[in-house]
């Protein structure tokens, strides 16, 4: 048995209840077996065991007030995962199915992601399993209070720097910050995402999106294709799905769908993203309401999305949205090529059978990295005490975006795999860990 493979055994051994942090590990296990063979030092290091057991994992009550004045309790939880190459960074996500298991395999998505952007963080996540669909404004500010009240003892500039992720955006990153700032009686980037009055990045908002489509550009002109006058099916409709849509139309793209966890709409004309922007960030309605205000969309209740032919599918919504099934109904129409907004939005039998299929396949951490490289921008105007203009973050953004794809591009054929930029981004963002680790000694 390799060292590889009886890591990913006792893995398997000592999380049997954690399917998704289980599904993240065995992807990036599986594509480091080359490494592993070329550098014995890891496995002497033990670079395998201490990576893939986070740091630290936090999990506290929430107690908080609703507006009949019934206490209502929910789970906090803060995974800081591995600080090799700088503080811990990732988002918060509010959401009924937030676990160990889902905050663990975002955790550790994250510290590849994160290497990958080429910037100084770490890896971490956290969230609640609070539900902030039908909350008053109030109700959301009394939760964020008292998450932040525990919270703040954890993090800090230079120790965790939490973000937004699904269920938290500008309005919950405001109220959070607002507690750290009152309990600690400090004005520091602590946290990312601010709006712009007290601290934010322009771009922050846009850069995921944004950038999912500046790495999707550096991969179809890699391989002699463009995106101009394609087809798109993009799911979700929040705050990656949205700036995805944008950019994809702004580059000369025809995005056809969106979808909530409801259902999904198709607009043959092409969606009117000030429609979605009205419906989501203004009046925080269901994705249904589209089709009164464009008759001639369809609305589908559920699931089928992935059914409607196009040249380029961007999973933007959540984990395991796209199965074996929906990526044969792609790969049978045509599909030319995928890009993950969202973290892990495909399953390991989908991934391997777009490969097999030779569909340009791009992998979450390394393209939807754009949201944490902005935010570690953000970091650093904070620390300057400065803030840069939206054209020149927006550059920095697009040549991070490049560089990660050379990285991903150049990793997988030096070890052995041109094209898979599965294991080329789980290589070239494992190496800069591992060499960190290994110069730090122990820990
Ligand atoms: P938002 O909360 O803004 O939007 C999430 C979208 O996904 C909504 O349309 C939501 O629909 C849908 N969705 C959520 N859960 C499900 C589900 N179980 N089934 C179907 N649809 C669902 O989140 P973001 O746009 O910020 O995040 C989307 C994805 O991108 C996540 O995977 C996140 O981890 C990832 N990501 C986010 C980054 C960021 O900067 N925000 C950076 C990198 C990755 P509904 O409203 O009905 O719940
Ligand atoms: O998954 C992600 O990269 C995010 N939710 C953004 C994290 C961040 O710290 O900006």
């Amino acid at each position: 048995m390799t060292y590889m493979v009886n890591q990913l055994d006792n893995l398997m051994k000592n999380n049997t209840n954690e399917p998704e942090f289980l599904q993240a590990a065995t992807e990036v296990l599986q594509s480091l077996e080359p490494v592993i063979a070329r550098h014995a030092q890891y496995r002497k290091s033990g670079i395998l065991e201490r990576l893939t057991e986070p740091d630290r994992q936090i999990k506290f009550r929430v107690s908080w007030i609703d507006d009949q004045g019934k206490i209502r309790i929910n789970r906090g939880y803060r995974v800081q995962f591995n600080n090799a190459i700088g503080p811990y960074k990732g988002g918060l996500r509010f959401h009924p199915t937030v676990n160990f298991s889902i905050i663990k395999f975002l955790g550790f998505e994250q510290i590849f992601k994160n290497s990958l952007t080429g910037l100084p963080i770490g890896g971490g996540k956290g969230g609640s399993d609070f539900d902030p669909k039908g909350k008053s404004d109030r109700e959301i500010m009394t939760f964020c209070q008292s998450f932040m009240t525990e919270l703040h003892r954890h993090i800090g500039a230079d120790t965790d720097v939490p973000a937004g992720d699904i269920g938290v955006g500008g309005r919950e990153i405001g109220y959070l910050f607002g507690q750290y700032k009152r309990l600690c009686n400090q004005h520091t980037g602590a946290l990312t995402g601010k709006s712009l009055s007290y601290g934010g990045s322009l771009v922050r908002k846009e850069s995921t999106g944004f950038g999912l489509l500046y790495l999707l550009d550096a991969m179809l002109k890699a391989n002699n294709k463009s995106i101009d006058g394609k087809i798109f099916v993009l799911s979700g409709s929040g705050n990656v799905a949205i700036y995805a849509c944008q950019k994809a139309q702004e580059m000369g793209g025809k995005v056809v769908t969106m979808s909530d966890s409801s259902g999904w709409i198709y607009d043959s004309d092409g969606i009117h993203l000030e429609v979605i922007k009205e419906i989501k960030e203004v009046k925080q309605q269901r994705l249904s309401e589209y089709i009164s205000y464009r008759p001639n969309a369809v609305y589908h209740e559920g699931k089928g999305i992935w059914s409607t032919p196009c040249d380029i599918a961007l999973p933007c919504a959540t984990q395991n949205e796209l199965q074996l099934d929906d990526a044969k109904e792609l790969v049978k129409n045509g599909v030319i090529a995928v890009a993950e907004g969202a973290n892990m939005p495909t399953s390991l039998e989908a991934t391997h059978y777009f490969q097999a299929n030779h569909i340009l396949f791009a992998p979450g951490k390394a393209s939807n990295a754009g949201g944490v490289a902005v935010s570690a921008l953000e970091m650093a105007q904070n620390s300057i005490r400065y803030s840069w203009e939206f054209n020149k973050t927006d550059l920095k953004l697009k040549k991070i975006m490049n560089d990660i794809f050379e990285k991903i591009s150049e990793s997988a054929k030096e070890y052995g795999v041109p094209g898979n930029y599965v294991d080329g981004a789980n290589i070239a963002g494992f190496l800069k860990v591992a060499d960190a680790m290994m110069a730090q000694g122990l820990f």
